[in-house]
């Protein structure tokens, strides 16, 4: 192996497929024997970051919690996945500064703002354009678009299998598992 357990950093709207595409490559990972843990709006939103909502500030406060967390996570050896809209570029730019050269993985799920409308799971697009939900990324907050993501994964144009195999190629072929 040539590096320490990378964090895997996703990114991408509301609906991209960040949580599905994580969830997906941890078993992936759990079944090449490999332990990881992933951080989510459910075990993050829910407790560490309960106090913070969707303002601009709070987002870059949820995010520099989450990197710090990951960051230790890290440091305790564990391959580490986060699953966070993670908006804003100096945000995302900012976790990274946190680790080593080549242990910071951006994984941008890369959708079409339409396709993600069009999933639409939770109705929370449809709130938005309905101006039920103020700030919602995509709609009247912005999505800044990563600029340096080491993988990219299209997940309006790749199936989900396709995705992962991206994912786990992208470890295998740099030697981190
Ligand atoms: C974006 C929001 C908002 C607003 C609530 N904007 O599809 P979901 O429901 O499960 O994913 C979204 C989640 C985003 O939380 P993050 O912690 O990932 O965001 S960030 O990285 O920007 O801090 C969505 C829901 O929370 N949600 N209000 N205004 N998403």
């Amino acid at each position: 192996k040539n590096h320490q357990s990378p964090v895997l950093w996703f990114t991408g709207l509301s609906g991209s497929g960040k949580s599905t595409l994580s969830v997906e490559v941890e078993k992936a990972l759990f079944e090449l024997g490999i332990h990881s843990y992933r951080l989510d709006g459910d075990n993050v939103r829910q407790g560490l970051n309960k106090n913070l909502g969707f303002s601009a500030e709070d987002r870059t406060e949820n995010i520099r919690r989450i990197g710090e967390v990951a960051k230790l996570m890290n440091d305790a050896g564990v391959l580490t996945l986060t699953a966070f809209i993670s908006p804003y570029q100096e945000d995302r730019d900012q976790a990274r500064e946190l680790f080593e050269d080549g242990e910071f993985i951006e994984v941008y799920t890369k959708c079409s703002l339409e396709e993600a409308e069009n999933r639409d799971p939770k109705g929370l697009y449809k709130k938005a354009r309905a101006g039920e939900i103020k700030g919602f990324t995509g709609i009247d907050d912005p999505y800044e678009e990563p600029a340096q993501a080491e993988i990219v994964v299209e997940t309006d144009k790749l199936t989900l299998e396709e995705s992962v195999d991206r994912v786990v190629s992208y470890l295998k072929d740099n030697q981190y598992i």
